[in-house]
């Protein structure tokens, strides 16, 4: 027999910071006839009877960084484990959200502040504590030495009738998380009836949050794509340090910033009137999309969302994306057969040559793209630019900019320690 559940009869996370973390604490509202229906449904599936209980989210302790603008290094993260440790009421497990450690250009100095962080970690009360890397600990190896002390880098598991999933989306050099990754992801999640609450953790957002500074991931829409049928999805994350840290990449031990993460989710929902929804989409052509997932990502935090609304935006977004597919038809029947100007941009750790380059408005332009040492990325997502080049494999893209601005440039493709610094921009005039 099928039932129908109340949507946030289930489960309630609230979210509080302990100053080296977020505590959140799980609160099943078992008393509800739909709760304990749903409860003991759940129960009898993962063998587990659900109740309250906490977790304890840390991130991006960085072991081995030490020095100037955090002199602290990994003293902060001893310091976390004390703040932990001291909680009267033990957390049920404690979830890691990637850059565990700094990351080194000497694989023996890398493993070593792997041991180092393992042997912080250790003196946690807590013993049952799950990781995910973040791009400093596998994005250079490809998550060799991250599997070699914590298994594999996406697994799931279940706890007191939740089912938590950890995603990788930093091994494969890039924000991504990949079609296997997701394929995975599909499959596992197949055996859940659509009320199941999940917990998903992971090391990037998996939405737009800012792309100019990485903070994003390339297929966050497709993993939210899978997420989206279901009615309770908390997606917990790191890497970012704080909303408005211009120097990203450096002042990495900042404890706050876990807090940050977590209140932004609480922060979202102001973006739910339908006022800013329009606004946001209006301001670019490719905001619908991140629009459209902004309001999946609302949804599956637990928020209980207006179907009808919802439906209506999807609508929207649909319309809108018909309208753009046809308008760019029509430039591309109108644009005459010249051969666009090339642009040469060159890439080496850690700086682009050069690092402005100017575009003239509605002039198409071939941007090739040089690497002279290892592999680097160029992605600029408002001018729709995402190529990679290694040392004697160029790229190149032929575009035509129809907005004037200035669009800062990154390089995706982890590359290094000074990896976060490794910007340009385009001035479109
Ligand atoms: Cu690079």
């Amino acid at each position: 027999m099928k039932r129908s559940f109340d949507r946030r009869a289930f489960m309630h996370i609230t979210a509080t910071s302990i100053g080296a973390g977020a505590l959140l604490q799980f609160m099943p509202f078992g008393s509800t006839a739909n709760g304990s229906t749903l409860g003991s449904l759940l129960g009898r599936r993962n063998g587990e009877s659900p109740g309250p209980f906490s977790i304890v989210q840390l991130s991006d302790t960085h072991v081995g960084f030490q020095g100037p603008p955090d002199p602290l290094g990994t003293k902060a993260f001893e310091r976390a484990v004390d703040t932990v440790n001291a909680l009267e009421q033990q957390p049920d497990l404690i979830l890691f959200t990637g850059d565990l450690t700094h990351d080194s250009d000497d694989p023996a100095e890398h493993a070593r502040r792997f041991a180092s962080f393992k042997s912080i970690a250790d003196r946690l009360r807590v013993k049952k504590r799950m990781h995910v890397p973040g791009e400093h600990d596998a994005a250079l190896d490809g998550g060799v030495l991250f599997r070699e002390h914590f298994g594999e880098t996406h697994y799931s598991f279940d706890h007191r009738g939740v089912h938590f999933v950890a995603l990788d989306n930093v091994s494969a050099g890039k924000p991504v998380v990949g079609a296997e990754q997701i394929a995975w992801l599909k499959k596992d999640l197949a055996r859940f009836p659509k009320t199941a609450p999940i917990v998903v953790f992971t090391h990037r957002p998996l939405f737009d949050l800012k792309p100019e500074w990485e903070w994003f991931t390339k297929d966050g829409d497709e993993v939210m794509n899978v997420l989206a049928p279901y009615d309770a999805v908390t997606v917990l994350y790191g890497h970012i340090h704080r909303p408005h840290h211009a120097t990203m990449g450096t002042a990495h031990n900042d404890r706050r910033e876990e807090a940050d993460s977590v209140r932004q989710i609480a922060a979202l929902p102001q973006s739910r009137h339908p006022g800013d929804r329009w606004q946001w989409q209006a301001e670019h052509p490719l905001a619908k999309r991140r629009r459209a997932h902004l309001a999946r990502d609302l949804r599956n935090r637990g928020h209980a969302a207006n179907d009808q609304r919802r439906r209506l935006a999807v609508r929207k977004a649909i319309v809108i994306i018909a309208l753009i597919a046809v308008a760019a038809s029509v430039v591309i029947a109108q644009t005459p057969s010249t051969t666009p100007r090339v642009i040469e941009i060159s890439a080496k750790r850690f700086e682009f040559t050069p690092n402005v380059v100017k575009l003239t408005k509605d002039e198409p332009v071939t941007i090739r793209f040089t690497s002279t040492d290892r592999a680097h990325g160029l992605f600029v997502k408002a001018l729709n630019i995402d190529l990679d080049a290694d040392s004697g494999k160029p790229s190149e893209i032929t575009l035509t900019p129809h907005e004037a601005g200035t669009f800062a440039a990154i390089c995706d493709h982890y590359c290094g320690s000074g990896h976060g610094n490794m910007k340009m921009s385009f001035v479109v005039e």
